[in-house]
């Protein structure tokens, strides 16, 4: 079956330059222009992520869809999902992106028994390893939703009954096959419902315990499928329950140290979750790095005057910059990359904003990117960040850090030491950076 025309361009959205008139073209992401060594689409791994752009129908607490896309409505479900991936695959070429990302029940309906939603999923996944033999787009990560049902209104592996955690393991193992068939590079797990609302009716020690239980399975049975890509927690504070678990990057590394995960659990961390954590994405991304479990980023923006999650398209030249200029002094991705978890306004009702939103957000994330090479290629922050810690490196001071001297002898040393405060330099620092963005 031909995909129905739904978006207005016909050809591949193409790298046309900043002086372009076009609307409908790359200005900045030029796929192949080589940073650092490694070509661009290499670097920002961008995929397209089915939940907001094909199955969130554009409703809020106070009203209903707006989006009225023709796959939401009447006739067979599965044939109804069939016309989605066909949507869906067509915005894949059009931007010509690397990756898409779904949950199950983006992709497959739901059936009435677990067997029935498992039989789903198989026909569209078979559906789309067929349309992915000649699309160019790969699976950037699968995941589970375990969050929207009313069986887990009181969480899933979390959930005070057995029987939930039960089907939840079900629905993952599902999902993980799927992923596995589809080539997927990682497997996601977003907390959704892991979390509580009050002690009053929650045992939090004996569900963390079964939170690292539920974990630990699904480790041993990506191990046993020969699934290679890293399992990634995705931290989140406050939404949906007040007490998430995976609050943020350090709550989840303290917790995948507890259940013994490290080796094969690392973070996916994204913009807005930071922001409601009272992190910025940066400092998000730094804690991952220094503890060696940077996986993949979810790339969006929250709005500064709303508390909410509310999964922007990422715009912020800036902040991608300095998340970038972080990632590339690391390599950059392995597995990752960057996951479009941003949905268009509910007002943008026109198939074509779709695209606008992702071009505008892939233009963001390459200007971010060209500006962290520009300032690492300059030792523009790095330089004085180095002088900053110079001290660190004269042989006295290596030694306290490699444990070869005791409390008392550096004790002792310091009478003779008469430290003087330096100036820490934020302004200036600042400075520099908007000279780059
Ligand atoms: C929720 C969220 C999820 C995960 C996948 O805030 O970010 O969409 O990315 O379950
Ligand atoms: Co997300």
């Amino acid at each position: 079956m031909s995909a129905p025309a739904f978006f207005s361009p016909a050809d591949p959205i193409r790298f046309q330059g900043e002086s372009t008139s076009e609307a409908l073209a790359y200005r900045h992401y030029d796929k192949d222009r080589l940073v650092m060594g490694k070509r661009m689409e290499d670097h920002l791994r961008f995929a397209v992520c089915y939940w907001h752009s094909f199955t969130w129908p554009g409703g809020d607490p106070f009203g209903g869809e707006t989006f009225l896309r023709p796959w939401m409505h009447g006739g067979d479900p599965l044939e109804l999902a069939k016309q989605k991936a066909d949507t869906a695959f067509e915005m894949f070429r059009l931007l010509d992106v690397p990756f898409f990302t779904f949950h199950d029940v983006d992709v497959a309906p739901e059936g009435e028994s677990l067997q029935e939603s498992i039989d789903n999923l198989k026909a569209i996944t078979d559906i789309f390893a067929a349309k992915m033999e000649t699309a160019k787009v790969r699976l950037l990560w699968g995941t589970a939703n375990l969050f929207s049902n009313r069986r887990y209104m009181a969480g899933a592996a979390t959930n005070p009954d057995p029987d939930v955690f039960a089907y939840a393991c079900g629905q993952v193992k599902a999902a993980i096959d799927a992923t596995h068939r589809l080539g997927g590079a990682n497997y996601v797990c977003w907390g959704g419902r892991e979390g509580y609302e009050t002690l009053l009716n929650t045992d939090m020690a004996r569900e963390l315990d079964q939170l690292g239980r539920f974990l630990s399975m699904l480790v041993d049975y990506k191990h046993k499928i020969g699934f290679k890509g890293p399992i990634l927690i995705e931290p989140k504070p406050k939404e949906p329950t007040k007490h998430q678990y995976d609050f943020d990057a350090s709550t989840v590394i303290g917790f995948l140290r507890k259940y013994d995960l490290t080796a094969d659990v690392k973070l996916n961390l994204e913009q807005n979750h930071a922001i409601l954590a009272g992190h910025s994405f940066d400092h998000e991304v730094k804690v991952a790095y220094a503890n060696d479990l940077f996986g993949s980023l979810d790339i969006n923006r929250g709005d500064d005057l709303l508390g909410w999650d509310t999964d922007q398209f990422a715009m912020d030249v800036k902040e991608i910059a300095l998340v970038f200029h972080e990632m590339l002094q690391h390599g950059g991705f392995t597995t990752g990359g960057l996951n479009f978890d941003a949905k268009i306004r509910r007002q943008s009702i026109d198939p074509d904003d779709l695209l606008h939103a992702h071009i505008a957000s892939m233009d963001a994330c390459a200007r971010g990117l060209l500006a962290a090479e520009r300032m690492l290629e300059d030792k523009a922050l790095t330089g004085p960040l180095a002088d900053r810690y110079a001290g660190w490196d004269e042989p006295e001071a290596k030694a306290i850090l490699a444990g070869e001297r005791s409390l008392e002898q550096v004790a002792a040393d310091a009478l003779s030491l008469n430290p003087q405060p330096r100036s820490g330099r934020q302004e200036y620092l600042e400075g520099i950076v908007n000279r780059y963005v």
